[in-house]
């Protein structure tokens, strides 16, 4: 949940610079760096969840009534890969999911083991 709620801070980033400016550079993390450095097991999971609500609550006015060009507006990483809006809306929902389906395996595996 907490690297869940980090790559949120990261993407609504991302979505609002392109959203703003003319091909801004974006930003990845180093996402083991940051479980290990910030101490992941340490934080409050109920918060971080609260946080990711916030994150994408306050992102629906901006993703509403979109304009085909403003879903075709591009940003770009440092190694010169290119993204548009649409794409990184997508890589966005993407993300959650494959963490959801994770979960839901570790869920699983741990039924079929207690049985
Ligand atoms: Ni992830």
């Amino acid at each position: 949940m907490i690297h869940v709620t980090d790559d949120e801070i990261l993407s609504t980033h991302r979505l609002r610079k392109v959203l703003a400016e003319e091909e801004p550079l974006l930003l990845s993390f180093d996402q083991e760096a940051w479980t290990d450095k910030l101490g992941y097991e340490r934080l409050d999971r109920e918060q971080h969840l609260l946080l990711f609500q916030m994150l994408r609550a306050s992102m629906l006015p901006l993703l509403e009534n979109l304009t085909p060009q403003q879903f075709e507006r591009v940003g770009q990483y440092p190694d010169g890969v290119r993204y548009t809006l649409k794409e990184l809306v997508e890589l966005r929902v993407l993300h959650v999911r494959d963490h959801l389906a994770q979960i839901e395996r570790v869920k699983q595996a741990y039924r079929e083991y207690r049985v």
